[in-house]
């Protein structure tokens, strides 16, 4: 599995200075949760936890009147502007970089917006090319980090390493894409390449979603060009938000009364991010505590009770499983029994969306 699978995903905000970035992180961060529910993570200016909006998770844990209720959550990291050159330390650019090697998903923030006050560093309104520059910089980076493992592996293949020349091969490829200006998300791999590049932490290997920051709903044609030229660019998805608004508002839903549209909210962000992410929720709870866990789709029931506790995976006998909306609809665990609508899974169950789980473990 590639992607954490644990409580704790973080999120890299990436941008050119006065993009946006601050104020979507500040948009984001007003949901903040104290810091002692998530020991994981040291906070400080740039960087907040924040939990995941969830009703179902609200709707269970009502319906148990749990007295403890633990969402899943995800950091979101504000790093400073990047700029051309950022790779070679340009402004302050490569202890920023360091701080994108810890996040597992890149947001890019991309201004559309024009603004006489606030300057651009490039004096244009361009966010494809906006975009190229920051991830330039990233694939400059990787193509650093692939030199200095090539020349160790050389070093291994020379006192006769018998992997040497294998990994030789993929790192090879990876600088030649690098090269073309191919960033490694993009580059076709098979599965023992995959694994062997998760482990070298590239910049650009990281899955990425795009928020080009506009007047939303009212503006041009050429934003709407924009966007579907990021989106065939990169296959990945991209949000038309309005970040100072994003930031106002309360509620989005009233103001799209007063705007004449549904403006993106911090909701449609986080929720963009777990598809980025390629990540699904599933519950547990009773009366003494409901949680929400985050998973990667496709992983099996062993893998879930794995997030849960280690204990449980290495134990683990077989799950019960019911969707959560069914189980309350049906009005609780023994209707939903008398349903037929909880089933018992063993290992290689694939957990879905919405599972409500009781994991039967040897104890
Ligand atoms: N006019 C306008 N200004 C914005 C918009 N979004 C952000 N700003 C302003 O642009 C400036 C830079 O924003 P900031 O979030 O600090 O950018 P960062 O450098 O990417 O972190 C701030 O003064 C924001 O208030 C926008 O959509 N329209
Ligand atoms: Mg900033």
């Amino acid at each position: 599995m590639s992607v954490k699978r644990s409580h704790s995903l973080s999120l890299g905000i990436v941008g050119l200075p006065n993009s946006g970035k601050s104020t979507i992180f500040n948009a984001l961060t007003k949901l903040t949760v104290p810091a002692e529910n998530f020991p994981f993570c040291t906070i400080d200016k740039n960087v907040g936890v924040v939990e995941i909006p969830d009703e179902r998770l609200g709707r269970m844990s009502a319906y148990f009147n749990a007295k403890k209720i633990v969402p899943s959550a995800m950091t979101f990291v504000d790093i400073a502007g990047l700029v051309k050159g950022a790779s070679k330390g340009e402004g302050l650019g490569n202890q920023f970089l360091s701080h994108i090697r810890e996040t597992d998903v890149i947001m890019y923030v991309l201004r559309a917006f024009e603004s006489k006050e606030i300057v651009h560093v490039y004096e244009r309104v361009n966010p494809v090319e906006d975009f190229e520059i920051v991830q330039a910089e990233l694939i400059f980076k990787d193509i650093e980090v692939v030199e200095k493992k090539i020349a160790s592996v050389n070093k291994m293949a020379r006192i006769g390493n018998a992997d040497a020349a294998l990994e030789m091969n993929i790192l090879e490829k990876i600088q030649k894409n690098l090269g073309m200006g191919i960033p490694v998300v993009d580059m076709e791999m098979n599965e023992k390449e995959k694994e062997y590049v998760y482990d070298l932490w590239l910049l650009t290997s990281k899955k990425r979603m795009f928020v080009l920051n506009c007047k939303e709903g009212l503006e041009s044609e050429k934003i709407e060009v924009w966007k579907k030229e990021l989106e065939e660019k990169t296959g990945d998805l991209v949000i038309m938000a309005d970040v100072k608004l994003v930031g106002e508002m309360e509620d989005a839903d009233e103001y799209a009364e007063l705007l004449g549209y549904v403006p993106k909210s911090v909701k449609d962000i986080i929720k963009g991010a777990y598809d980025a992410l390629n990540l699904i929720t599933f519950y547990t709870g009773s009366e003494k505590e409901c949680n929400a866990w985050t998973i990667e789709k496709g992983a099996n029931a062993k893998e879930a009770a794995g997030v849960i506790h280690t204990d449980l995976e290495n134990n683990f006998i077989t799950a019960d499983v019911v969707n959560v909306d069914a189980l309350l609809d049906a009005g609780g665990w023994v209707k939903a029994k008398e349903l037929g609508l909880v089933k018992n899974h063993g290992k290689d169950y694939i957990v879905q969306d919405g599972d409500y789980i009781i994991i039967l473990a040897n104890k």
